[in-house]
């Protein structure tokens, strides 16, 4: 393909705990998909991980582990820009002029800012608040076309387009309008314990998720104890969100279609339906913790990598924002 037309895709990932089934779901296994078609930068996003209190250490090691598990899961460094946020200073830059072009109204309108601020009531912060604005700076900095995210980021995705029509409206033609990459099965993977709800790592219950370096034996114990229902039959259904939300897992862990499952379980119930599961992912995802093992001992490589991408990565961004620097009148450094 000419690479003057390929697509440019940015996604980005918290380094806020372990990284969990619904994020490979929702994300990382399009960010596999998409590195072989278009230009891709995938940022580990740990300017947004401080709205929510983190100790200092756990951070670090959460930041090498996101990277790590982002690279175990297929992505190739050579292939895409791999990054650390805070090593990219542009990214704080920009989020400063959009916040100068958003509303409050609009940023507390957000979902994920109210159930956060529930969450988190000893600690609603301005960060917190202006989590979105980050976002979109993130991703209008790298002139972006397509951004893979599951679809609860979907109302964020949605101020950024609002942003960049904004922007271009008072100062011509400037940022690009990224489009949403949501994925049509794994977009909204839900909790094992409440179905109703989605599946989040930092769930008080640990039983709600499924880690990517949980073990066999506790992936297969968290999928026996799956909240279902009384029916005892394999079908997608919404009044079914339990059973619905396995076939999805099964769906996003084999390559089946939903149909295609719906038969190889039409004469069978939850039981044989939760041990194909677990068997499923526990097969999906020991290739990916092996992989992972191996490149989180090893920091000097891992640093090699943020290194390299966020050289890469900045002279993208710098780029960005010395136009927009331009177009809203600030002078230019002299040299
Ligand atoms: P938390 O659950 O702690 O709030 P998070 O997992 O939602 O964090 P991120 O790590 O930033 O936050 O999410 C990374 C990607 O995973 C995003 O694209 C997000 O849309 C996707 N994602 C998160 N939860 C789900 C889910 N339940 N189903 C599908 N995709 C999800
Ligand atoms: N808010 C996202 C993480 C994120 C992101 C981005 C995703 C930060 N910046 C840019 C896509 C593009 C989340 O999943 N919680």
């Amino acid at each position: 393909m000419d690479s003057g037309k390929r697509k440019r895709v940015f996604s980005g990932i918290q380094p806020s705990g372990g990284l969990s089934l619904a994020n490979y779901a929702g994300a990382l296994r399009n960010f596999k998909a998409l590195q072989y078609e278009c230009d891709c930068v995938f940022c580990v996003v740990d300017l947004h991980a401080i709205t929510v209190r983190q100790e200092p250490d756990v951070l670090q090691r959460n930041t090498y582990e996101a990277l790590a598990i982002m690279l175990a899961c297929g992505l190739d460094p050579e292939r895409n820009i791999m990054f650390m946020q805070s090593h990219v200073p542009a990214h704080a830059e920009m989020a400063w002029i959009l916040n100068c072009y958003t509303y409050c109204g609009e940023l507390g309108r957000m979902t994920q800012f109210k159930e956060k601020s529930d969450r988190h009531s000893e600690n609603v912060n301005v960060g917190l608040f202006d989590y979105p604005v980050l976002m979109a700076g993130d991703i209008l900095l790298y002139k972006t076309d397509i951004v893979p995210v599951g679809a609860d980021q979907k109302q964020h995705l949605e101020l950024s387009r609002d942003l960049a029509i904004r922007f271009n409206n008072i100062y011509g033609d400037t940022l690009i309008v990224p489009e949403p990459y949501i994925p049509e099965v794994g977009a909204r993977i839900m909790s094992l314990q409440e179905p109703e709800k989605k599946m989040s790592k930092s769930d008080e219950n640990e039983n709600a998720y499924i880690l990517l370096v949980d073990p066999p034996d506790v992936i297969r114990r968290k999928i026996k104890r799956a909240v279902t229902d009384s029916d005892n039959r394999v079908v997608y259904l919404d009044e079914k969100p339990g059973v619905q939300n396995l076939m999805s897992i099964y769906s996003i862990s084999t390559g089946m279609k939903i149909p295609d499952i719906e038969k190889e379980f039409e004469t069978k119930g939850y039981g044989i339906f939760k041990d194909r599961v677990a068997e499923a992912v526990v097969e999906l995802l020991g290739p990916i913790q092996d992989e992972f093992a191996h490149l989180v001992a090893d920091r000097k490589y891992l640093e090699s990598v943020m290194k390299a991408g966020a050289e890469k990565a900045e002279c993208i961004a710098q780029k960005t924002l010395a136009k927009v620097y331009e177009k809203i009148g600030l002078l230019p450094r002299p040299k």
